[in-house]
């Protein structure tokens, strides 16, 4: 066939509440071309804007996350193209993503893979999956934030042992560290895990979630006391909204809330 199969395809949980992302290059385990991230971020932005998608899936399936950047692709790259043509700048669009990303991740998680895995707001992974930053491998650093996000994550001393001597770490043994939220038995789904998951963020109103999702960032970005006052901030402002009222009637009602988004 002369088709063009597409470098991540994009489909709908059954309650179509759920936009799932995956990485389909298989035969080079899901490497992340230019190409590839460039219809990810297509994919990205039309979920963001599309009111029926409420929380959204990004995986490369039960077998393989993603090895990394295209390694062919950018061997040959030099220092005034990359900086010219802001190489890597467009990579990071997942973080400004307004709805909540459940990453599903089987198989290797390396490199740029294990960074856009740490993108997502909520990550699960199978006990046997594999994260590492092999940058130092091929005479580079992480630069999809896998410097910075791992320390907030795991701690500097660990995440020195990741990036200075490319330790492969297992899915079980992320779960313990903090690198994921959630490690799946063995032998199940991850990807069915990841959708149950985004599919019970779907089932809350849209509005304080976003709000959830934004204030939990900002203890990223923010010293204690700004990130405290942003969030109770943003927790007045929910009191102006009608799906607090109705969550609120609906508790005292003994019913289950019918949320507006408004
Ligand atoms: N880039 C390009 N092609 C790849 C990559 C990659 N990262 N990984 C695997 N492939 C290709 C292989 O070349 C091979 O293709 P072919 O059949 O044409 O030779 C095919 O995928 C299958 O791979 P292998 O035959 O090597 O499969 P194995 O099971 O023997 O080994 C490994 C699997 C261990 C995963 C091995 O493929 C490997 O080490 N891959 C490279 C891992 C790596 O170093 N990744 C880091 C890349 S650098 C990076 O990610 C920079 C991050 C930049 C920021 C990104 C922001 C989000």
């Amino acid at each position: 066939s002369t088709s063009i199969e597409p470098l991540v395809i994009a489909t709908r949980s059954q309650t179509g509440k759920v936009a799932i992302m995956t990485l389909n290059r298989p035969k080079a385990l899901n490497a992340l071309s230019s190409p590839l991230f460039t219809q990810l971020n297509a994919a990205l932005e039309s979920a963001d804007n599309d009111e029926s998608v409420r929380a959204i899936v990004i995986t490369g399936g039960d077998k393989v996350f993603a090895a990394g950047a295209d390694i062919k692709e950018m061997k040959d790259i030099t220092f005034s193209e990359a900086y010219k043509n802001n190489f890597l700048g467009t990579w990071s669009k997942i973080s400004t993503i307004r709805k909540p990303i459940v990453g599903a991740v089987a198989g290797y998680a390396l490199g740029g893979g294990c960074e856009l895995a740490l993108m997502t707001d909520i990550l699960l992974c199978t006990p046997t999956a594999t994260f590492s930053q092999p940058e130092i491998t091929l005479g580079i650093i992480p630069g999809g934030g896998g410097t910075q996000r791992l320390v907030s994550l795991i701690g500097k001393h660990r995440a020195m042992d990741m990036v200075l001597t490319s330790r492969k770490v297992p899915g079980k043994l992320a779960g313990e560290w903090g690198l994921v939220s959630r490690v799946v038995e063995e032998g199940e789904s991850v990807v069915a895990e990841a959708v149950k998951v985004a599919e019970t963020v779907a089932g809350y109103g849209a509005i304080a979630v976003q709000a959830g999702k934004e204030a939990v960032n900002a203890a990223l970005d923010l010293p204690l006391d700004q990130g405290l006052r942003f969030e109770r901030r943003l927790f007045q402002t929910l009191f102006a909204t009608a799906d607090q009222k109705e969550g609120m009637a609906a508790f005292g009602e003994k019913r289950k809330p019918t949320w507006g988004d408004k």
